[in-house]
């Protein structure tokens, strides 16, 4: 239901004690105080971008006000000067962070000013990227409310930010869940230079209703006002009914950012306009009504925000620059040494099929961890997902740790970061490689810049299942290989096990390991590969690969389903007395470099295998590192073997089998090589 708050007018009905009102006069000013010394600076050209506040200060300073700083959570976004310094973030911290200083404790002077983030005071990372931080905040409310601890998240936004997808996603799944998530829209009617009419179809508050839930529309400029609705949000989240969309209606007084002139799309006639309605006026005006606030003590206020700016800025100012830009990428950085030169031995175990060895591990991950969470579309039983890796989780674990999604690929990484960072271990499913392309930004923009752009101060724990691959008539899209686009980004790790031992071995040492994991099942494999299950403690590092086979006239570096060819083309090989060897990479990032080496310098001949298209796949690296640190011991030059540049393969069996490599292509290949 849509409801126009009117601010009662009255602090002590809300429950404000008189000095607490001060507080958010005081809060207010100083955040003005700030804001235009930061603008002032930039303006000298001694902070080269800033984001000012100033005009949304009601709204900001009422909604950090109605949270509980013991216990809630806040996801604030870049406009957001003045919930952070109600959050009690100091003056000297943000000012460092507009230096880019070294002891910006949100990023230490990696992300740009305002890209928030002090896990004391339980603020999450934030990234520039607009709305992504929604499902964040679902992923935190869903760790907090199946652990039953306490806490209500709050995120933030500006009106252009309900317009993407990752919003109304959250949305969708805080209301489904009824979590205790209350999101705050600062409406300022422009999206930079993009007015409301050109961005809102309807009303913001208005949409709340399709999702189920509350939503209330209020003056963003009044403080009062703005404190009741986000705090009559909160409680009922505390109480367990579940999300509140609050849209505050605003306007902010200097352009953009500073690299914006406003006065191209609004008139100075409107600016002046809000300007009469200044959030600190209201207030002001209130007070003095109140009697709360006389000359001296209006005076002494304005004055102590302006010398505690002033002070923050010369010791922000004087604070050395920049630690190790390449240092936490990784929260566990990994390099491997030891070369794979001898044949990795076959672990003892049940024979297995693929699928088999992924459904039994996550139930041993699950049975041993009680922070692991399983979800995804169709994860949950009955079906217990549609290739049933995930069968009987629900039964065995119940509902909160196994869980169906909605359709929203997006959403599921964006929770699984959330979950991560509140201190849960997300097992997360993407049904199929192919339709993973929606969560690019969250896996990309997000997962793997958590630890690096908040300097080490949060880290995400994820895991990101999936199946990919061709060879099951699955056509365009339910073919793809994605790991190019993947292992190309720094902070993300991604592997490919390829038998039922590797899967045990790599899931266990992927949910164990602090960093996102993106974790490729060939699905082909998934009922064609069998091998031994091994009991008990058994892990794989990260970072290894692994020799399937030894040969001294050439070795086929392979992953997936192609290192099952690869052998196949060996076995072939080795009638016609061509000796092969196989080394399956099987962690694509970390790369196993030495493994490769020795591989070169075994047999001066090399032949890469991959399913994906040849042009800048995965291969290309592999050739490339090749060329560039193992030349002399090179006896032909490195072929590689992969698709041709189709986008994916055919769903007709006889068109498919044309372009996926095969054992007899590898086979034909790799007798060229060993003639050279
Ligand atoms: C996904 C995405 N697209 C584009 C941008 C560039 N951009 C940064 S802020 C912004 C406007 C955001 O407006 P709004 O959400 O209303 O917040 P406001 O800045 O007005 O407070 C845009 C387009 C971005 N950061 N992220």
């Amino acid at each position: 239901m849509t409801v126009e708050t009117q601010a009662t007018r009255d602090h002590r009905s809300l429950g404000i004690p008189d000095a607490e009102l001060i507080g958010m006069y005081e809060t207010m000013v100083l955040a003005r105080r700030l804001d235009e010394r930061m603008w002032a600076l930039n303006r000298q050209g001694r902070a080269p971008f800033v984001v000012s506040a100033a005009g949304h200060e009601a709204i900001q300073v009422g909604a950090a006000f109605a949270l509980d700083r013991e216990q809630d959570w806040g996801l604030p976004y870049y406009r957001d000067v003045a919930v952070n310094l109600a959050l009690g973030v100091s003056v000297e911290d943000i000012l460092l962070g507009v230096f880019g200083r070294g002891a910006d404790p949100a990023s230490g002077g990696r992300q740009m000013p305002n890209h928030w983030s002090d896990p004391s005071r339980r603020i999450f990372t934030h990234s520039s990227v607009v709305a992504t931080q929604f499902p964040h905040a679902c992923g935190i409310a869903y760790a907090l409310k199946m652990e039953e601890r306490p806490g209500v998240v709050a995120a933030f936004g500006g009106e252009g930010s309900t317009s993407g997808g990752d919003w109304h996603e959250a949305m969708n799944f805080a209301a489904i869940h009824q979590l205790p998530v209350v999101f705050i829209i600062e409406n300022n009617q422009y999206a930079i230079s993009v007015p409301e009419a050109q961005e809102v179809a309807g009303d913001i508050a208005a949409r709340a209703i399709g999702y189920g839930m509350p939503g209330v529309a209020v003056d963003g400029n009044d403080v009062l006002a703005s404190y009741e609705a986000v705090k009559e949000a909160v409680d009922r989240a505390r109480s367990g009914d579940g999300p509140t969309l609050v849209a505050a209606r605003t306007y902010r007084f200097y352009a953009h950012t500073s690299d914006d002139d406003d006065r191209l799309y609004r008139s100075a006639d409107e600016v002046e306009e809000w300007r009469r309605r200044d959030p600190i006026t209201i207030l002001h005006q209130y007070l003095v009504e109140s009697r709360l606030l006389d000359e001296a003590a209006e005076a002494a206020i304005d004055e102590e925000a302006t010398t505690t700016v002033a002070q923050a800025v010369q010791a922000a100012d004087a604070a050395p620059v920049g630690r190790d830009p390449l240092a936490k990428v990784y929260a566990n950085p990994i390099t491997t040494t030891e070369a794979a030169t001898t044949a990795e031995p076959i672990p003892q175990g049940e024979e297995v099929n693929l699928i088999t060895a992924i459904n039994s591990t996550l139930h041993e991950i699950m049975a041993a961890i009680p922070e692991t969470v399983v979800f995804g579309e169709d994860v949950a039983d009955p079906k217990g997902g549609v290739f049933k890796a995930t069968e009987g989780l629900t039964e065995a674990f119940g509902a909160a740790r196994s869980f169906n999604t909605p359709l929203a690929e997006s959403l599921i990484v964006g929770i699984a970061v959330g979950m991560g960072a509140a201190g849960v271990r997300p097992l997360a499913e993407i049904q199929f490689a192919d339709f993973i392309h929606p969560a690019f930004d969250q896996l990309v923009s997000e997962a793997a810049r958590i630890h690096y752009r908040s300097d080490g101060g949060w880290g995400c724990p994820i895991v990101v299942r999936t199946p990919y691959g061709g060879g099951i008539h699955g056509a365009l899209y339910h073919s793809q290989s994605i790991e190019a686009f993947y292992s190309h980004v720094p902070g993300l790790k991604v592997v490919v096990p390829s038998t039922p031992a590797d899967v045990k071995g790599l899931l266990w040492s992927a949910v164990e390991d602090p960093d996102p994991v993106l974790f490729l099942e060939p699905k082909k494999l998934y009922r064609l590969a069998t091998g031994p299950f091994p009991k008990g403690d058994y892990r794989v590092p990260l970072g290894r690969a692994a020799l399937r086979r030894t040969g001294e006239d050439l070795v086929i570096i392979a992953y997936g389903t192609m290192v099952h060819f690869a052998v196949e083309a060996a076995d072939r090989l080795a009638q016609e007395g061509i000796d092969a060897g196989v080394l399956d990479l099987r962690s694509l990032k970390p790369f196993d470099w030495p493994s490769v080496q020795a591989a070169v310098e075994a047999t001066g001949k090399i032949l890469i295998v991959y399913e994906d298209n040849e042009f800048g796949g995965y291969g290309a690296e592999v050739a490339a590192q090749i060329g560039e640190k193992a030349f002399e011991w090179l006896d032909a030059p490195v072929r590689r073997y992969a698709s041709p540049d189709v986008p994916s393969y055919p769903y007709a069996p006889e068109l498919e089998a044309m372009l996926m490599p095969n054992a007899e292509g590898i086979a034909e290949r790799a007798r060229e090589l060993a003639a050279y």
